[in-house]
């Protein structure tokens, strides 16, 4: 999704705003730009395609200034084009970065227009440009800070939508405006010096000290102050925001020895599970619900039922739990994704917890779908989340954090199987009184053994690599799974069509027959999960079914069910695991096979076609 820097300094700020939009070009965009103010006018370039082409006419512009602001665009209104690029201009005086989608552009733009203003460019975005410039003319005062953030916050109040904006003025260099709603913005601190960003990762060059905005937040940064202000409070008082340290370093640029992002994160996932499960488990190896936030045992104890909302991947790690939910813990679930629900008329069963899952925490319509959720009467909101300050986690009651780092890869993998991981760890904490002691330990034995079946798997790495080649010229694949494994088969096809394009469908097996099947012949690859479960012999039946048809098989299955392989089948084994688990260990292998097929088929993997990282706009 598009991205947001800005700074302000005694230096100048061009190599850390095209530093920033470089740390932010993982996301996913069309098209990127920046401005400064120079000598009291604004200097702008613009370019289509990657930020090094950006670089590139920046460095023959030779465009320099104390003060800018910069941008990366996936489009959504208008075409990719440079005309369409942020920063958008009202006049030679405002510029604008914009991230999301102002709902009510059509009748500003009438508005604006009947005022005058000519419009340059197809997006959203321009309306922001001209109607603050509008406001700006109209506030009659000196033309002083006050005159600048009265004129912001009018224009603030006649937009609507999500966004995260900022805005430079000619006739104040030494003022940044910013604001947030909707769509994540911090505030970097420096010494003498502040930052913005969508996104810390842009600006951790530069500091690791934030301030995460809060929702309806706007502020006007100079070099040595911020003043921020709410649009919830219906003067223009101050509000105070905390500066919070970011813990996880600077990984994000450094892929280290890995050829991608999304095999470091691949290969990560021994690491990250450790991480995510540490501080859950007391010494006797109790479960620490306590890390949920205050009160969590006692409101965990009331659920009678959860209602899981989220997306993509996410929405997968969901259908997984749904699972153990109701088999573990004995607690219906429900599991939805976030664009339907937040749209629906919905009963809530008494007690029922609200859950969120999203990597980001900024998801839109997982975020729009809590702020319905929170007028519904839900016992609580808990979310499930990587990103420790987002969105998300701040307006959910409790929060259960994964703690994978940093994840680049628009494929999420690591996100993925940490989220699994945390989603068991809570089945056990909400079925803790109905669980046999034994059934308990055995679980969390389960649990704490997984980095090490993981890093077993991914010791299969080359077996798999063997069998990309196979896809290279294929259009189409099925994925079959039962029970737990048919959301991992789900995943398993959506991680392969993201960063592949191939075309792949994930089916319960046992539904083959009620029509897919009719797709399968001797050029249709069939990707299976069949771990040994009770599930097994069933697996086994439908498989024949497609072997009958000439399918061409690729099994990942247990080492101790003695698939053999023939002309048509090729399995790979892995080792027998604990059931609550194995969904988790065997999505690692289905990331594998999507990634190698990725790198066979030649697709740029980290930042596949018209995918962006955290899903910012609805
Ligand atoms: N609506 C704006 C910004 C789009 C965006 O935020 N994408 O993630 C545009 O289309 O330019």
């Amino acid at each position: 999704m598009c991205g947001i820097v800005g700074a302000i300094s005694p230096r100048n700020v061009t190599p850390i705003l095209l530093e920033g939009l470089k740390r932010l070009e993982y996301r996913g965009y069309d098209s990127a730009g920046v401005a400064v103010i120079h000598q009291n006018r604004l200097q702008r370039e613009r370019e289509i395609g990657k930020v090094a082409g950006l670089e590139a006419k920046l460095q023959s512009s030779e465009l320099s200034g104390q003060i800018g602001i910069a941008h990366t665009r996936w489009a959504t209104h208008g075409k990719p084009s440079v005309d369409n690029a942020h920063p958008q201009m009202s006049g030679t005086d405002v510029a604008v970065v914009h991230n999301g989608i102002i709902e009510n552009h059509e009748r500003l733009r009438d508005q604006l227009a009947a005022h005058g203003y000519v419009f340059a460019s197809d997006t959203d975005t321009e309306v922001v440009a001209h109607l603050f410039h509008y406001h700006y003319q109209l506030v009659n005062t000196e033309p002083n800070d006050e005159r600048l953030i009265r004129a912001f916050r009018e224009t603030l109040e006649a937009l609507q939508g999500a966004y995260a904006l900022s805005i430079l003025h000619t006739e104040h260099p030494g003022a940044l405006l910013c604001a947030k709603v909707g769509s994540p913005l911090v505030i970097g601190e420096g010494s003498e010096e502040h930052f913005i960003g969508s996104d810390p990762l842009a600006l951790l060059q530069v500091t690791d000290r934030f301030i995460y905005l809060e929702e309806g937040d706007y502020a006007l940064v100079t070099r040595d102050e911020k003043r921020i202000y709410s649009l919830s409070e219906s003067g223009m008082v101050e509000v105070e925001r905390p500066i919070v340290r970011y813990e996880h370093g600077d990984h994000a640029a450094d892929r280290g020895e890995f050829r991608h992002f999304m095999l470091k994160e691949i290969h990560e996932q021994p690491r990250a599970l450790r991480d995510s499960l540490a501080g859950k488990f007391g010494q006797a190896g109790e479960l620490l619900a306590s890390s949920l936030g205050p009160n969590a045992e006692n409101i965990l104890r009331c659920v009678k039922q959860v209602q899981i909302v989220s997306c993509g991947t996410s929405y997968h790690a969901g259908l997984v739990a749904r699972y153990w939910l109701e088999a573990l813990a004995g607690v219906p679930c429900s599991v939805e994704v976030a664009s339907e629900f937040r749209y629906r008329q919905v009963v809530v069963p008494e007690n029922t917890l609200f859950v969120t899952i999203s990597q980001s925490g900024e998801t839109a319509d997982t975020l729009a779908a809590l702020r319905f959720a929170k007028t519904k009467g839900y016992l609580a909101s808990l979310a499930i989340c990587n990103v420790p300050g987002s969105s998300l986690v701040r307006e959910s009651d409790y929060r259960l954090l994964t703690n994978a780092g940093p994840e680049i890869g628009v494929a999420s993998t690591k996100a993925f199987t940490t989220q699994l991981a945390v989603l068991l760890w809570l089945t056990a904490v909400i079925g803790q009184a109905q669980m046999p002691a034994a059934s308990r330990v055995e679980l969390i034995n389960a649990l704490r053994s997984l980095p090490d079946h993981v890093a077993s798997v991914l010791a299969l790495e080359p077996a798999i690599e063997r069998l990309a080649a196979y896809f290279a010229n294929k259009h189409h694949t099925l994925f079959l799974g039962r029970g737990t494994h048919y959301p991992v088969a789900m995943e398993g096809a959506l991680k392969l069509k993201e960063i592949s394009y191939i075309h792949a469908e994930a089916y319960a097996a046992g539904e083959l027959k009620h029509g897919p099947l009719a797709l399968v012949d001797e050029e249709m690859p069939v990707v299976t999960v069949a771990p040994s479960n009770e599930l097994l012999e069933k697996l086994k039946s439908n498989l024949q079914e497609v072997q009958a048809r000439g399918g061409q098989l690729i099994n990942f299955v247990c080492e101790e069910a003695h698939f053999k392989d023939n002309d048509n089948v090729t399995n790979v084994c892995l080792p027998k695991v604990d059931d609550w688990i194995a969904p988790i260990v065997y999505s690692v292998p289905l990331q594998l096979l999507a990634y190698h097929v990725a790198l066979v088929k030649g697709t740029d993997v980290d930042k596949p076609r018209n995918l962006a990282k955290s899903v910012t706009v609805e």
